[in-house]
């Protein structure tokens, strides 16, 4: 990737981290923590890999993404307003009566969204189906889906990884959000799952272990999945929940209501680390 991509890539990835602030912000509540670390993830898929038309979100043609931890609503709905798909201040009415952008993900209400989640581990299932049914139908499209480390507690994950693996499903490219933490605390310490990694890789995929906020590792690590065939793969995100929150990443906290003086100032140095990066 040439140095104007990465640094392409960083800056829409810091324009998603503030939109992601401001969605939630206006709400005044929210999954701060697992929304933004997934926006250096976003500005790959939405910036460099997809292929979408904001235009006609139901495009036959298109990959999808399933954020099967779809409490991270915000960040889908800052990078869809970011691309074009609605302009962006309709998603400041995050979670208010009949808004078209509820906390958690739902393809009826939302451009953009490709399946509903919200229940975990559920998203992992469903997104699985949707490769093989693109396989069944002959069609080329890929489907990326995100889980989270604290989802994975699910069998139901496990159920999936497992299917995906004996249909030999090299359509899907899975996304562990390894940050560590989930709602009650540290991952580890809740139901451990020792090294994600290796687990996943006993399940038969394909696995790559990278920095979650490193936009040109992400990109190579989706080029080498999307190389790797008759095995799906799995590119396992070291994250860290919160990343860019002035109130959240210091607790990797998983939701947050801060007072507004907090919020403001969260955007103020959001606003900041984007405007340091177009220098
Ligand atoms: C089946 C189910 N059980 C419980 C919840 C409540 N819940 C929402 S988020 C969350 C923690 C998820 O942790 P993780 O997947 O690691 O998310 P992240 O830390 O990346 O935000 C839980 C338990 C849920 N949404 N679905």
């Amino acid at each position: 990737m040439t140095d104007q991509k990465v640094k392409e890539l960083k800056v829409l990835a810091a324009r998603i981290r503030l939109e992601t602030l401001k969605v939630i912000h206006s709400r005044g509540f929210g999954h701060v923590g697992g929304s933004m670390d997934l926006a250096d993830l976003m500005a790959v898929l939405y910036g460099d890999v997809m292929r979408y038309d904001p235009k006609n979100p139901r495009w036959e043609d298109r990959d999808w993404l399933v954020l099967s931890k779809g409490h991270a609503g915000p960040v889908a709905y800052a990078t869809f307003g970011l691309m074009g798909y609605y302009p962006l201040e309709e998603a400041y009415t995050l979670n208010q009566p009949h808004t078209k952008f509820p906390s958690h993900t739902d393809r009826k209400l939302t451009p953009g969204v490709d399946l509903t989640t919200g229940s975990l581990g559920q998203g992992v299932s469903t997104a699985t189906g949707a490769a093989l049914g693109n396989r069944i139908d002959g069609r080329d499209n890929r489907v990326f889906c995100v889980i989270g480390d604290g989802e994975a507690d699910e069998g139901q994950v496990w159920e999936a990884l497992h299917f995906a693996y004996a249909h030999k499903l090299d359509n899907i490219v899975y996304f562990m959000d390894n940050n560590g933490y989930q709602l009650d605390g540290p991952t580890a310490d809740i139901l451990s799952h020792g090294d994600l990694a290796k687990k996943v890789a006993g399940f038969g995929l394909h696995v790559q272990e990278i920095d979650g906020h490193d936009v040109a590792a992400i990109r190579e690590a989706i080029d080498n999945a999307l190389n790797t065939k008759g095995v799906p793969s799995c590119i396992v995100l070291d994250t860290l929940k919160g990343k860019g929150a002035t109130f959240a990443e210091p607790k990797r906290e998983h939701s947050s209501q801060p007072k507004e003086e907090a919020w403001l100032e969260a955007i103020a140095a959001s606003e900041a680390a984007l405007n340091e990066l177009m220098d």
